[in-house]
This record gives C-alpha cells, structure tokens and sequence, in this order.
C-alpha cells in the first residue's frame, strides 16, 4: 500500500489507501489517557493539521473528543476531511450489544457515522469484571455474530470501514474466513522495541493496512532516550518522538501517537518533509530487545481459572 501526500490545511500528510479505497490519513492523534481531548484535539486538527483521531469507548475521554471535533467543525474544517477511529468495548463484544455500543459512541462523538469502527481486544469481558479477572469474568467471543453486525453497520453507512486490534495471527485467518467485508484495518502495538513483523506480515499478504499503536512506547517503555533513537534523532537533527513516528511511516503503517501537550502534538506530525536514511532504518529496526508493552495480562489473565492462564495465551502462543 504506497503511502500518498495529500494536503490537510497548509499542511502536506501522508495517508495510505485502505481495502475499501477509502484513505486513512499517516497519523492520528492518540486519546487514551487523554487529560484534555477536547482542546488536544482542537489543537492537533485546527493548529497541527491533523485529520485522524484516535478514540474508543473505553478510554472515557468521547464526550471531550467529540466537542474538540465539533470546534474544529466549526473553525472551517470539513466532517468529510476528518477520519474518526473508535472501538467496540469488550463487556459490548456480543452480536446484540455491537449497534447500541456504535450507537452511544457516536452520541458521545456528536457525529452521524464513523470512519473506521475496530473491535478492541478480542475478548469478551463481564459487566464489572475485575483487574485481574475473576473467575468467569472473560471469555472468547462469537466472532462470526460480531463481525455480521459490524458488516450491517457499513451496509447502513454507520461506519465506513471495520477492523481488529489486538488480534493473532490465527484470529485475523479465522476472521478472513467467514468476513463477507474484510476488516480493512488492523490496529497493533508496535515500534522499535516491538516491530511484530508476523502480524505486520500477514496483513500486507491479505492488504489489510495496518496501524500502529504507542510508537513512543506508551508511558512504559522509554524509546524516547533509547541510545539508537537519541543517536538517530541527533544525526538527522530531529525530536527522538518524530524519529519514531517517521519509523512507523516508512514501514508503511498508520500511526497514533498521543500528547497531552501542544507543542508535541504539533510535533510529532511535522515529519513529512524528510526521511530516515536506509542504514539509519535498519538500525531501528534491529534492536534487539522486543517486547510487549500492552500485553494484556491484567485485563485477561486469570491463572488459576482462565480460560486464559498466561499472556502467551492470549496472543495464541505466537510470539
Ligand atoms: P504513545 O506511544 O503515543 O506514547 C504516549 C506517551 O509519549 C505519553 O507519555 C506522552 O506524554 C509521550 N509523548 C508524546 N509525544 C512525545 C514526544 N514528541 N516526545 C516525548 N514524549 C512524547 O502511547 P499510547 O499508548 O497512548 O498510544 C497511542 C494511542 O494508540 C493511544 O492514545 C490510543 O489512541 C491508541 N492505543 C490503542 C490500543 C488498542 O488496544 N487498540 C492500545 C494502546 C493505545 P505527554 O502526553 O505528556 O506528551
Ligand atoms: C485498555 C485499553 C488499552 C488502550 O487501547
């Protein structure tokens, strides 16, 4: 999938063409943990020029999201030019609860459709389950039942295009299988310290485009001083945070990256004008230590009773 410019604003973006033929702009604003999504996102669409944002039910910020949305709407920025991402919780991955889930997001958003709408993990949580979960609090899910009601929602023009986080290998085939609409997108954790080749491998094989979540490793991995983006950062004279958001890029993904602080949000999107060399890229993307910072363990695990009793479980002893 060849990465595009096009122009948002004054400013030029990247964006990749998905399966759909619709296109999804190179980087959105991340909102989890968001402390004020209401002006982060004014700011990243009116100031910074971005057209993606990234949100879902679960992170509790829509309501901000969609007055951020609403004021930039408002400033001049066209609805069709802005690509909104959110996700369908766990406690509502049953077929029943897929379209009032969609539904009270898009109150919450203020918005009539959505752009891309992706399950978020897949697994079924309990109303109330707890962190780590009881016994009988997760499950897997009715795959088949879910995806048939996020394929109605594209047929009722709720939302445009439908996706996976979170998912394996085995699960995206499983998936592929009996999708009559393929998900168009697959939403993944990865950067330097977490490439997952294998799942970036399996989406280019079945041309589902993928975005990369926490390319600056989240609040729990600290890529930003990690010595080879610091000495990359140096040696092209940019921020180690646009070092990583341009890594991303030029692996041909999407990718989110969050601030709750104007100048970064700014920031991390004015990276279109230059390239990581190929030797500089390939030191990126060796190094060696490679895991996980979202791995899923205390939202699903549950040693003693499972139904998934490690970490390797969850992501189907893949990794
Ligand atoms: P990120 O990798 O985006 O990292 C966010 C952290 O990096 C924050 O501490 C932020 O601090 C800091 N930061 C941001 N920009 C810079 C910069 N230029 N220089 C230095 N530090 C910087 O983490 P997230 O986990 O938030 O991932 C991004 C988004 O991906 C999420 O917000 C969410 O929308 C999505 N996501 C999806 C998941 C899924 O399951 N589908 C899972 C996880 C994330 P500060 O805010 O103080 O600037
Ligand atoms: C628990 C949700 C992780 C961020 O998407």
């Amino acid at each position: 999938m060849a990465q595009m410019t096009v122009t948002a604003g004054n400013e030029k973006v990247g964006s990749f063409r998905l399966l759909s033929g619709h296109m999804i702009p190179a980087i959105g604003l991340g909102t989890w943990k968001a402390q004020n999504p209401r002006d982060n996102v004014y700011t990243a669409i009116v100031e910074g020029g971005y057209r993606h944002v990234d949100t879902a039910a679960q992170y509790g910020v829509q309501e901000g999201v969609g007055e951020g949305l609403k004021a930039a709407i408002h400033a001049g920025v066209e609805r069709k030019t802005l690509f909104v991402t959110s996700k369908l919780w766990c406690t509502d991955l049953s077929p029943d609860r897929v379209r009032p889930a969609l539904m009270s997001t898009l109150q919450e958003l203020q918005l009539d459709y959505l752009d891309l709408f992706l399950i978020h993990w897949p697994f079924h949580l309990k109303e109330g389950a707890s962190m780590p979960p009881k016994a009988g609090d997760v499950s897997g899910f009715d795959m088949h039942g879910v995806w048939r009601e996020m394929e109605k929602l594209v047929a009722d023009k709720l939302v445009r295009d439908i996706g996976v986080c979170n998912f394996t290998v085995k699960k995206l085939n499983k998936l592929l299988d009996i999708a009559k609409i393929k998900p168009s997108v697959c939403q993944m954790e990865m950067h330097p310290g977490w490439r997952n080749d294998k799942m970036l491998d399996a989406c280019k094989d079945n041309n589902i485009h993928v975005t990369a979540y926490s390319p600056l490793g989240s609040d729990e991995r600290d890529l930003v001083h990690d010595p080879m983006v610091e000495k990359v950062a140096k040696k092209l004279n940019k921020t180690p945070g646009q070092v990583l958001v341009k890594w991303a890029i030029q692996r041909g993904t999407s990718t989110i990256p969050k601030s709750n602080h104007a100048h970064r949000i700014k920031e991390n999107i004015s990276i279109f004008d230059w390239e990581i060399p190929k030797q500089d890229f390939e030191a990126l993307s060796s190094i060696p230590d490679q895991r996980r910072v979202l791995n899923g363990e205390d939202m699903f695990v549950n040693k003693t009773d499972g139904p998934f009793k490690s970490v390797a479980d969850l992501w189907d002893h893949e990794d």
